[in-house]
């Protein structure tokens, strides 16, 4: 177990930096690549480990991926290429590799088994399995397929028309890559608008789909084709080095080639409502996904609350926004965020306890935190609980703590942003 001992207060944010590239584009690319006819080229793959899972499992169904030094290259064959693996599936730490996995195996003729690390075993997985026993498929699992190990003998597939109970990507995505492979139309309707990444990507890749408002309809005839594409930087993973900007004083931080599409960008909106120095610059240059750089400037915050449809669209950053949070004048509200309590740990539970053992005053609430600012933080051991973002989110709590943070299970962070630190120390003056 790592731990990291910062001590940064004071420090100033300074320079131009890009972050690694986006996990859930990264992990997509290795995934349309293998289920599309011919050679995808992947420039700025994201080489965290979730996605080295996702490299791992296509690797075992047959499909051959290889790193050309500037590019990845994936050899795709169409759905029909992929093979019965001869041994488990391993999706490590990775949720998305789970749930999208599923969908694409739920219409291959064979059997296989999905497993994952011990955080895996505990999120909820029927949200994709009940979907897919809908559409015909044998698959199951742990407590009658809520948990992994899950197994599932794929085969042939009949269209659905489903309402998805969650406001999940990862439940869309999977219920997609099945449609893709079933028998007439599938018609699927999403509770809030989630990131829409897998629908990019069936329309550059060649494949059709509808969509009108929070319902696309899809048909089982897709042919896709292999494609060329660079992954734009992580928003998700930007959003630290945001934060860390805005808190260290005298700052100013450019980021460069960050991903801008609108199903991710929450955090940007209410960072503006909180009142943050923050300017977006959109590139113009035609890509599949929208990107540009922001550019970031120490900040003074006011609370406020956060909720409805913006929860899908900065899910993710709530951790961060969360510290953020504790540095605003007067309190913020994050409610209808119950999903946190499924991501790689209890999102809220971890936040409160963590942060407050730094001095923070955040109470967790039923479905997110209740945040009081400004809270002066004090020096601690702090824990990651093996939860990347929360190990991140805690290294930049050390911008604003008075004594040292001790921060212990840090090797988690590879998870997505490998050489993090790094990246952190590289800005700092
Ligand atoms: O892949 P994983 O482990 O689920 O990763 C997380 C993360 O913090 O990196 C969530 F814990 O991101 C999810 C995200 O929360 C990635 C994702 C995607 O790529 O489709 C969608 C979101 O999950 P969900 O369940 O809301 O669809």
């Amino acid at each position: 177990m790592a731990t990291q001992t910062l001590h940064f207060k004071n420090r100033t944010i300074k320079g131009v930096i890009e972050v690694p590239g986006d996990k859930s584009i990264s992990h997509r690319s290795i995934m349309f690549g293998a289920i599309a006819d011919g050679k995808t080229r992947v420039w700025n793959f994201l080489k965290g480990q979730d996605c080295l899972s996702t490299w791992e499992c296509f690797q075992k169904l047959g499909v051959p991926i290889s790193d050309q030094g500037q590019y990845l290259l994936i050899e795709g064959k169409g759905f029909e290429g992929l093979r019965e693996p001869s041994s488990i599936l391993d999706v490590g730490n990775s949720g998305t590799t789970s749930r999208l996995l599923m969908g694409i195996l739920a219409g291959r003729p064979f059997h296989s088994v999905l497993i994952g690390d011990e955080s895996i075993a505990k999120r909820p997985m029927s949200r994709v399995t009940a979907p897919l026993r809908l559409m015909g498929v044998k698959i199951d699992g742990r407590m009658n397929g809520e948990y992994t190990p899950i197994s599932i003998r794929g085969g042939e597939l009949s269209s659905i028309d489903y309402q998805i109970p969650v406001a999940s990507a990862q439940v869309k995505s999977a219920l997609l890559f099945a449609a893709m492979q079933a028998s007439g139309i599938t018609e699927l309707t999403e509770k809030g608008n989630t990131r829409d990444h897998t629908e990019r990507m069936i329309q550059y890749f060649g494949g059709k789909l509808e969509k009108n408002g929070l319902t696309i309809r899809i048909d089982g005839s897709a042919q896709l084709e292999g494609r060329d594409l660079v992954v734009p930087g992580d928003i998700s993973s930007a959003a630290f080095f945001i934060a860390a900007a805005i808190l260290a004083p005298n700052s100013e931080l450019l980021i460069k080639n960050v991903g801008l599409n609108e199903t991710r960008t929450g955090m940007i909106t209410v960072l503006e409502r909180m009142g943050a120095n923050l300017e977006i610059i959109p590139h113009s240059i035609d890509s599949f996904e929208p990107y540009g750089d922001i550019l970031v400037r120490s900040s003074k915050l006011q609370g406020t609350e956060i909720g409805g449809d913006l929860i899908p669209k900065l899910i993710d950053e709530i951790p961060i926004l969360a510290l953020l949070a504790t540095q605003a004048e007067g309190r913020t509200v994050i409610k209808n965020a119950e999903e946190l309590k499924v991501k790689e740990t209890n999102r809220i539970d971890t936040v409160a306890n963590e942060l407050n053992k730094l001095g923070c005053q955040i109470t967790p609430t039923a479905d997110g935190l209740m945040i009081d600012g400004v809270s002066r933080l004090k020096g601690g051991i702090v824990d990651s609980h093996g939860d990347h973002r929360i190990g991140m989110m805690l290294a930049i709590a050390s911008l604003v703590a008075e004594d040292s943070v001790h921060v212990q299970s840090t090797e988690a962070i590879d998870v997505s942003f490998p050489n993090f630190f790094k990246a952190l120390t590289s800005t700092m003056k």
